[in-house]
């Protein structure tokens, strides 16, 4: 079994939802935030066979998008004012983010 976790944007969450759960996968949706941006996204929790991490994959790619995101500028506010750049840059925000790991045990009570 392998617990797949896929970090995405909001945006596209719940047609993400959508499709893993017509495709009878259990999902677990959690709201999560990006160390960079420091806005929200989206964190899926998949367990699932080893055999449908592929599918998995494959709608998470189908459903998921990139896309520009701006990044405010912050008032060096006594800092180093050489590194300032003092207008929003735009950076690319993947698709999703997705991690893959072994599971030793799972339980259901
Ligand atoms: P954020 O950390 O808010 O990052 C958003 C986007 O900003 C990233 O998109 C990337 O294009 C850019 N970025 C991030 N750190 C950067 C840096 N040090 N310098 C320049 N640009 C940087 P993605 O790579 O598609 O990541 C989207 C979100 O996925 C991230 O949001 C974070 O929540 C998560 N993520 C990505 N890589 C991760 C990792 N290795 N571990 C944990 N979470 C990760």
């Amino acid at each position: 079994m392998k617990l797949m976790m896929a970090v995405v944007q909001d945006q596209d969450s719940n047609k993400l939802l959508n499709a893993l759960t017509e495709h009878n996968f259990r999902v677990t949706k959690l709201a999560s935030s990006g160390g960079f941006l420091k806005s929200g996204n989206t964190t899926f929790m998949i367990g699932t066979e080893d055999i449908r991490v592929e599918k998995a994959l494959h709608i998470i790619k189908e459903n998921c998008q990139s896309r520009e995101q701006l990044v405010a500028p912050v008032s060096p506010m006594g800092g180093n004012a050489d590194s300032y750049v003092p207008y929003p840059v735009e950076v690319e925000v993947g698709g999703a983010t997705v991690f893959v790991l072994p599971v030793e045990q799972f339980q259901q009570f």
